[in-house]
């Protein structure tokens, strides 16, 4: 496969599009990339995008007339399809390690600590309050479309109770704050979250960190407290991939 014929549909600021381009990058493969913008007109859920990515979100992965959804599957595609670095362990135990790693990773509710640090001064979030009115627009005018539209008015009303409740946004944030414990400890003795070489492990926990730094979590780690996630985090942004993959830690939540 050559890199004309892969195709990565993704959004800048999504931490899921960041792990799908840095396993492209650091596996050294040429793509091209199509934005679609998940925040302000909500390309994700136009007919054309649902056709390829039935659960509307991003990121989507074309090759050649192929079309691998969810980012794991992505990840661990794009490390099999093509030369480069090996991404995955060869040993079946640390591969095996290497997948609870990214679940670990991806089970976090990101969105809550997204939103929670846009809410207005009544305690609500704009952007997840419009959303919930724009997906029953939607549902209202494409019925046909219920099953994606129906699963997500459900999820973002989830996501609406949750972020009115401080106790409950303060258990997320423990989450994701125990996570960089778990990779702190991980790390110990070793260069790379599962172990002493780069894995895919590795393209899922640097934009997990630096989203938390751009939320100001940062302090988890620079303060003392997980100091080998200070110097991994240190290490992940010197890589070139960093940069080529546009990995985002800097900014304002309203960037993303
Ligand atoms: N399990 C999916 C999750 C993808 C996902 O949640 N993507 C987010 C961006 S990181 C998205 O598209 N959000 C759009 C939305 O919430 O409408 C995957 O791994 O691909």
């Amino acid at each position: 496969m050559t890199g004309a014929n892969v195709l990565l549909y993704d959004h800048p600021g999504s931490i899921c599009s960041q792990m799908a381009r840095l396993a492209l990058v650091e596996k050294g493969v040429a793509f091209e990339r199509r934005t679609v913008d998940i925040m302000v007109t909500a390309e994700q859920f136009e007919p054309w995008y649902t056709a390829l990515n039935p659960k509307a979100v991003v990121p989507t992965l074309k090759l050649g007339d192929e079309i691998v959804t969810d980012t794991i599957r992505i990840v661990h595609r794009v490390d099999r399809e093509f030369d480069g670095p090996a991404l995955t362990p060869s040993d079946p135990g640390d591969a095996a390690r290497m997948d609870r790693t990214m679940k670990d990773i991806m089970g976090l509710h990101y969105g809550v600590l997204l939103y929670s640090r846009r809410l207005d001064a009544n305690g609500r979030s704009p952007t997840v309050i419009e959303r919930g009115k724009y997906l029953r627009q939607q549902l209202a005018t494409y019925p046909e479309r219920a099953e994606v539209l129906e699963r997500r008015i459900a999820g973002n009303d989830r996501l609406q109770a949750i972020l009115a409740n401080p106790a409950e946004i303060g258990r997320h944030v423990e989450e994701a704050r125990a996570l960089v414990g778990r990779l702190d400890r991980a790390l110990d003795g070793n260069g790379f979250v599962c172990g002493d070489r780069y894995t895919l492990a590795d393209t899922f926990a640097a934009p997990c960190l630096a989203r938390f730094r751009l939320h100001g979590f940062e302090t988890w780690w620079s303060g003392g407290d997980n100091a080998n996630v200070a110097a991994y985090y240190g290490r992940m942004k010197e890589r070139p991939s960093w940069s080529i993959a546009a990995v985002v830690d800097s900014g304002t939540e309203r960037d993303l």
